[in-house]
């Protein structure tokens, strides 16, 4: 009995303990742990606000910046095609929409959790401190601390997708314009049919390399784009201009490829390349510069300008024409190196354009391996080939009979045959895969003034140059030529310093109708040939 009464005391005191318990959690506790949670769920949205107001103003875990470095350091390997890339992207600042807005709104969220986390670990280490420290950080600290997380956790999702709104229309504010921008800068190139072209290396590019003046870092892309939509900021801090036109103002724009300056206007006005070719001594140099001189001449007279814009074209151009001028012969254009292009600037109104002649000698067109370097030939919108009359045989036959070595070698004749040299070349545009059919060939025969002074059977007229060719033997160059090219028009020039562009014999007729062709009519009816069309002249055949 005594252990039975022993026993139900026991369970007794037992029930009452674990009842005033039960009571105490019910009573006072729970009401305190209720209270305590009203307080704590807007405290823990508190919270993440401070957390995210100190994170983005980088007072506390401020998030990593990508630096320009960053840019050039990540730049993908190749492009989108898989080709490889031959160039990182540009050392400059991104735009913040590019990638440091995610990273911002990333850290908020990793700083939020961080403070959470933080207290979680304080609370754990209450949990293994002992009985008195556990039953309050189990019982207290715990429960209020869920709360603070739920608000801390709900007031950093509000603030991320608060900030991915406002990024997703702050973004499209900023990358209307700047697609609006590259689009524009592109279209206005291509509709004045700019493009780069290096004088030295023959380079063609619709993006010039642009050098920094505050560093001297060399922007290979200038477009708006990921580097800033209307402005980029170099890695040196310099505000630099997007778009190539708005480029070209501020600095000279660069060949990528050599790193030489191009011409003053370079892949911001119409661009326009013309090889002469045809053997040595044909008359190309001759009639580049006495072309260029007619053709400054006309322009004039229709109020435009044609001048130029580097010292090296202008010297060159003033010395032929003064050697011309005064009766003398040009000078043998050096076979040991490749020409620099002679660059003349023409301005026509608010029309401009860089007019490029290229004039190697004629030993590169000899053979083939001399003329692989020839670039120039590839990306021209026309040509022109020299035919010298007095290295065809069939003058030269006649000349014999009629004793006239003096004039001979006044017109210094070629050496090489003309039908050789334009196979050649024919063949090299073959090759490298240019398109022929879309180019135009001015086919000039020079030195008609030397020429006149013979007897001969048929006498060579502007408006019969092609079936002059054809009565002389060159038959086979006349049908090559014509089924080679897309428009292939006859000239014949004296190629003398006084001539009028609008003279039928005029060196400047065959570049003004190369030009017409390549969308730059230099004075009106430019663009018309001097000889009978090449079909109508058939047919009459
Ligand atoms: N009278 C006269 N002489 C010309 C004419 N065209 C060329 N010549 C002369 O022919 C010679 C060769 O002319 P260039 O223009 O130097 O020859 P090229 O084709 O440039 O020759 P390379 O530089 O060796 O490839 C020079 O003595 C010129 O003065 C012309 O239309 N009339
Ligand atoms: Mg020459
Ligand atoms: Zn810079
Ligand atoms: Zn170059």
């Amino acid at each position: 009995v005594p252990y039975l009464l022993g026993f139900l005391a026991v369970a007794v005191g037992i029930y009452i303990g674990v009842w005033l318990i039960v009571a105490g959690f019910m009573l006072y506790l729970l009401p305190a742990l209720l209270i305590g949670a009203v307080v704590a769920v807007p405290a823990g949205a508190a919270l993440a606000v401070v957390v995210a107001i100190l994170t983005l103003t980088g007072l506390s875990a401020a998030p990593g910046v990508i630096s320009p470095e960053d840019v050039v350091a990540a730049s993908p390997r190749t492009s989108r095609g898989g080709v490889p890339k031959a160039f990182p992207r540009d050392r400059a600042w991104p735009s913040y929409f590019a990638g440091q807005a995610t990273i911002d709104l990333a850290q908020v969220w990793r700083a939020t959790s961080a403070v959470l986390t933080d207290g979680w670990r304080w609370i754990g280490r209450g949990v293994t401190g002992g009985w008195a420290l556990a039953i309050p950080a189990l019982v207290v600290a715990s429960p209020l601390w869920i709360c603070v997380s739920v608000g801390a956790y709900a007031a950093a999702g509000l603030i991320l997708t608060a900030g991915v709104l406002i990024m997703l229309v702050l973004g499209v504010c900023w990358m209307a314009p700047t697609v609006l921008f590259r689009g524009l800068d592109r279209l206005i190139r291509k509709l004045r049919r700019a493009s780069g072209s290096c004088p030295f290396c023959y380079h063609v590019t619709e993006l010039p390399t642009f050098t920094c003046p505050g560093c001297g870092w060399r922007h290979r892309d200038v477009r708006p784009g990921r580097l800033g939509g209307l402005w980029r900021r170099c890695g040196c801090g310099t505000l630099l201009p997007t778009t190539v036109l708005r480029m070209a103002h501020k600095t000279q724009p660069q060949c990528p490829r050599c790193e030489s300056l191009l011409r003053d206007g370079g892949a911001v006005v119409t661009d326009i390349r013309l090889p002469v070719f045809g053997p040595v001594s044909a008359g190309k140099t001759r009639l580049v510069y006495t072309g260029l001189l007619g053709l400054r001449d006309q322009v004039s007279a229709g109020g435009g300008v044609l001048d130029f814009v580097d010292e090296e074209s202008q010297q060159t151009f003033e010395h032929a024409v003064a050697l011309v001028g005064a009766g003398g012969d040009t000078v043998k254009t050096p076979a040991d190196g490749l020409p620099h292009a002679i660059t003349a600037r023409v301005t026509l109104g608010r029309r401009r354009a860089l007019l490029h002649m290229f004039d190697a000698a004629g030993e590169f067109y000899a053979d083939r391996d001399d003329n692989s370097d020839l670039e120039f030939l590839d990306h021209a919108q026309g040509l022109v080939f020299v035919i010298d009359p007095f290295s065809i045989a069939w003058v030269r036959d006649q000349i014999g009979r009629s004793s006239g070595p003096d004039i001979v070698r006044m017109a210094n004749p070629a050496h090489g045959d003309p039908e050789g040299i334009y196979h050649v070349t024919a063949r090299r545009l073959r090759d490298y895969g240019v398109a022929t059919r879309k180019r135009r060939l001015a086919v000039a025969v020079v030195k008609a003034d030397p020429l006149d002074r013979l007897p001969l059977a048929s006498p060579l007229d502007a408006g019969h140059v092609r079936q002059w060719l054809v009565d002389a033997g060159l038959d086979n160059l006349v049908l090559s030529a014509e089924r080679d090219f897309g428009e292939v028009a006859y000239f014949v020039t004296a190629s003398l310093a006084g001539t009028r562009a609008t003279d039928a014999r005029s060196p400047a007729r065959p570049v003004a109708w190369l030009c017409a062709g390549a969308g730059l009519e230099l004075w009106p009816g430019s663009g018309a040939t001097a000889d009978v069309p090449a079909q109508e002249e058939e047919e009459s055949v």
